[in-house]
């Protein structure tokens, strides 16, 4: 080793030998125990951020320490080519996005090689290549085939500059999450997989997930939304029509005043044809919010339809109206409203004068006034005839059963979850594999002509609008069916299409033969998955939902996709901002500031480097463009090396929680890099020698090496439970130790001891300065090849301890125990002791306390 610890020359020297060695390609190896380690994978946004390297250093971390327990580690890295960005960036800088995005791959796939992370390299995708998305488009085909698939007319959210659907998540407070345009309604023909026939297998194989984050499973679950209810039936008067409702409350159903129906329902677009009053109300609804937050909160309105329906127990005349509040897209589209019992009915009620008619009362007769709300709990049933006298849950079977007698309803399950549509108008993406013949309708583009292919040297026109959706030369065909003249569909798929099942691709992603192969089987599921918690809920349901589909389609064997998951934390920094005149506030990057820091580290103030002017500090947030607090992770690996990166990114918090940025502790990291180093080197002609383990040690070396194995035992634990921090502090720890020991020839076996075990605990972590040193100390040829470290019980053990001895609670002298001495063997010690004796004379012994390991106090009088 060299006297100085130069990062730069170390790291591409390791590079160089992984590459050499091709340390990591994954092969199957039937008898050896697997791991598939995945972390998710990048947008090609340009280069990589913080939060990319505390993503891929966790994976890393995890795969590197697997195949230390020597397990057959897979972990491979890709790209999520294809979206919108690259449009954007297409746009502005007059490139096509094709070009974009792979440069962008060949610029991020440099920064990844230079942290040093263990991927498979050959087995590397791009989600935007044919090759890939190939099998995505024969996948549809197969789904179309099956049923799996239909086109329908549906509402979105149009985001009019952009010019793209959005999902409901994607629109913030009306207006489009990236234009910031006001987001319009239309309707248009869209594809739609469907998800709802998975719905319940979906939710029910959550429970299975058992080392899945629970938040994450309830997230899930509240996306799902099953919900158990009763399906009831009202005749319209005077017509033979019927209008059936969906509820979970069928026990408040003697309490209903009136019916509400959604804007869009087929009663209310029907009265609106002659009702110009009614058809601007329904335009108004088009134009707000569907989520459940907004409907919560939103004004209640409605207008009185020309119907009225007729409760079906009390043959009682309800009035019906079309409200805000009621999703068209939700159960039935329409609900029996009890304002008494739910308060967006009450409120609406209220509004509209509408009676309020109690059902319920509450099971312990408190008093409930039902003029300042509605009560909504559930209770005994009141004033509803032969139900009257019920509890809440008994009225819901009966009423259900009651219903179901009369042909009048019965009991119905309910989800959320809606359909997954998968067109986007977009042209980056994936060309949706159908054709349309006027004659035939939409029909699937022959497998033999598989991939359409999107066509990549485009130029994009004024409007921003998908080039394909103009470029005949590539969307009129002939019809596969009957050969007549016929159009591709010009749109693309959703990007989470790739996302959903790229993790299946990586067990054999060159495979040109077919979507998956054995291989499939032989690595799935992923392991462990480490990702952000923004994707807790559309990609990974998605991505169960693909499982599922590639499993019913015979070609994988296991219900779920990823057996471990990992949320990261957000990696968050200080903002640092200026008041412009006109009020408008512009963001500094914290390496342009002169930070004013008091000894605790706590931030003052600071001054703009560039005119020494001062700057407000604007509280910790997450990394990010607009509050331009981005660290560039590049310029930290050039100043420190990737080693250090890394061990800062694993040091400063545990995974799950947030990383506050501090260039004070990324210093510290590399200070410890830096000790670790002097110390190796200073050893090296002892440690080269690998001078072996004698089986006595003086008490001093006991203590020692009790210490070692301590903290190695307690790391070993730590990895398992991925408290990834407190085994680099152990390390530290370590090496504050045995730094102070002397070498000599009794002491060279333990200080050899400890580098061996020092090394291979860091190696998941720092691999590049571990595979230096293991190398170089002659440990072997490659720390990748050797084992965990294993914990030597027998340093553990602390042969005696002392114990304090008091008599009538006053220290009369010490004892010297077996650590193991059992409660009687201790006693019977201190009372042969001759201090004991003495004081103890010739009282009665009343009571032994023995605080364990610290005292025995003997009490006589
Ligand atoms: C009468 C009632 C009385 C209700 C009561 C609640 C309380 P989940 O499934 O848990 O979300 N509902 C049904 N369809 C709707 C739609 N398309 N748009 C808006 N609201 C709808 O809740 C189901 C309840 O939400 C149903 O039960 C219905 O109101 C309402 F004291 O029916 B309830
Ligand atoms: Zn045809």
């Amino acid at each position: 080793m060299n006297e100085h610890y130069n990062a730069a020359n170390i790291e591409q020297e390791t590079r160089d030998f992984w590459q050499q060695k091709q340390s990591f390609k994954a092969e199957v190896n039937e008898d050896q125990e697997k791991f598939y380690c995945l972390a998710m994978f990048p947008y090609p946004s340009g280069k990589l951020h913080m939060g990319h390297v505390r993503n891929y250093t966790i994976s890393d971390v995890i795969a590197r320490y697997q195949r230390l327990l020597g397990k057959n580690v897979l972990q491979p890295m890709g790209w999520d080519a294809f979206g919108l960005p690259a449009e954007g960036a297409a746009i502005k800088n007059k490139m096509a996005p094709a070009k974009w995005t792979y440069s962008n791959i060949d610029y991020m796939k440099k920064q990844l090689k230079l942290l040093g992370f263990g991927y498979d390299w050959d087995r590397e995708l791009a989600t935007c290549t044919p090759d890939y998305y190939r099998w995505e488009q024969w996948m549809f085909i197969q789904l179309f085939n099956k049923g799996m698939v239909y086109k329908k007319k549906s509402v979105v959210n149009w985001d009019p500059v952009d010019k793209t659907v959005l999902a409901n998540e994607q629109v913030i407070d009306g207006r489009g999450w990236r234009s910031g345009a006001i987001v319009e309604r239309r309707e248009i023909p869209q594809w739609f997989i469907k998800i709802t026939d998975y719905a319940q297998e979906l939710l029910d194989e959550l429970d299975e997930l058992n080392e899945w984050p629970d938040k994450v499973k309830t997230m899930q679950r509240n996306w799902i939304g099953r919900s158990e209810g009763v399906r009831i039936q009202f005749d319209l008067a005077n017509t033979d029509q019927a209008l059936d409702v969906f509820t979970t409350r069928p026990d408040t159903f003697m309490g209903i005043t009136y019916l509400a129906v959604a804007a869009e329902h087929p009663l209310a677009l029907d009265e609106a044809v002659n009702n110009q009053n009614l058809q601007r109300f329904i335009e108004e609804c088009r134009k707000s919010g569907t989520t459940a937050a907004e409907m919560d909160t939103m004004e209640k309105k409605g207008q009185r339809l020309n119907i009225e329906a007729i409760h079906p127990v009390t043959g009682e005349k309800i009035p019906v109206f079309a409200a805000n509040f009621v999703l068209m897209s939700y159960g039935t589209g329409a609900v029996m409203a009890v304002p008494a019992h739910d308060q967006r009915d009450w409120e609406f009620a209220h509004k509209y004068d509408i009676p309020i008619k109690q059902a319920v009362k509450p099971a312990d007769d408190t008093l409930i006034d039902l003029n300042q709300a509605a009560f909504t709990e559930k209770g005994i049933l009141i004033d509803s005839g032969i139900f009257t006298g019920l509890t809440s849950e008994a009225a819901f079977d009966q009423i259900a059963d009651h219903l179901e007698k009369e042909n009048k309803g019965g009991k119905e399950i309910n989800f959320k979850l809606r359909d997954w549509g998968v067109s986007r108008q977009r042209y980056w993406g994936s060309p949706i594999p159908m054709i349309q013949c006027d004659q035939c309708g939409d029909v699937p583009v022959p497998e033999d002509q598989l991939p359409v292919i999107l066509p990549e040297n485009i130029t994009f026109d004024e409007s921003g609008n998908s080039p394909i959706k103009n470029m005949p030369e590539w969307s009129e065909t002939s019809c596969p069916t009957c050969g007549k003249a016929a159009t591709r569909e010009t749109d693309t798929f959703d990007t989470f299409m790739e996302s959903s099942w790229y993790y299946a691709r990586y067990t054999n992603p060159k495979n040109d033969q077919s979507m998956l192969d054995e291989e499939a089987n032989y690595w799935l599921p992923v392991d462990h998955y480490i990702g952000g918690i923004e994707h807790a809920i559309l990609h990974l349901l998605y991505a169960r939902f693909y499982h599922k589909l590639l499993r019913d389609a015979g070609m994988v064997k296991s219900n779920e996709p990823f057996k471990r998951l990992l949320t990261q934390g957000m990696v968050i920094a200080e903002t640092w901002k200026r008041e412009n005149e006109d009020g408008s506030l512009e963001w500094f990057n914290p390496a342009d500031i002169d930070k004013d820091i008091d000894e605790k580290g706590k931030i003052l103030g600071g001054k703009l480097k560039s005119d020494g002017q001062s700057v407000i500090a604007g509280g910790i947030e997450k990394m990010s463009k607009s509050k331009n607090n981005g660290i560039d992770p590049q310029t930290l690996i050039n100043q420190y090396g990737a080693d250090t990166v890394r061990l800062y990114v694993m040091f400063t918090s545990p995974p799950e929680q947030s990383l506050e940025w501090s260039d004070h502790g990324v210093e510290g990291a590399n200070r410890f890099l830096h000790r670790l180093w002097t110390w190796l080197e200073k050893h090296q002609a002892i440690i080269k020698n690998q001078p072996t383990l004698g089986e006595q040690f003086n008490p001093k070396q006991a203590d020692l090496r009790r210490e070692l194995h301590q903290q190695l035992k307690q790391s070993l634990f730590d990895y398992q439970r991925q408290h990834f921090n407190t085994v680099i502090s152990a390390c530290m720890k370590i090496l504050n130790r045995y730094g102070k020991l002397q070498a000599n020839a009794e002491n060279n076996p333990l200080i050899c001891e400890a580098a061996s075990i020092l090394l291979r605990l860091l190696a998941p972590i720092a691999p590049h300065i571990s595979q230096h040193a293991w190398h170089a100390l002659n440990f072997g040829d490659d720390i990748l090849k050797s084992k965990m470290p294993e914990v030597d019980e027998s340093a553990l053990k602390q042969d005696q301890i002392e114990l304090m001895l008091q008599v009538n609670n006053k220290l009369r002298g010490k004892i010297k125990i077996a650590i193991d001495a059992s409660k009687e063997e201790i006693e019977n010690m201190a009372l042969a002791h001759p201090k004991a004796q003495q004081f103890i004379g010739d009282k009665t012994i009343r009571k032994i306390i023995i605080v364990p390991k610290r005292l025995i106090n003997i009490v006589a009088n």
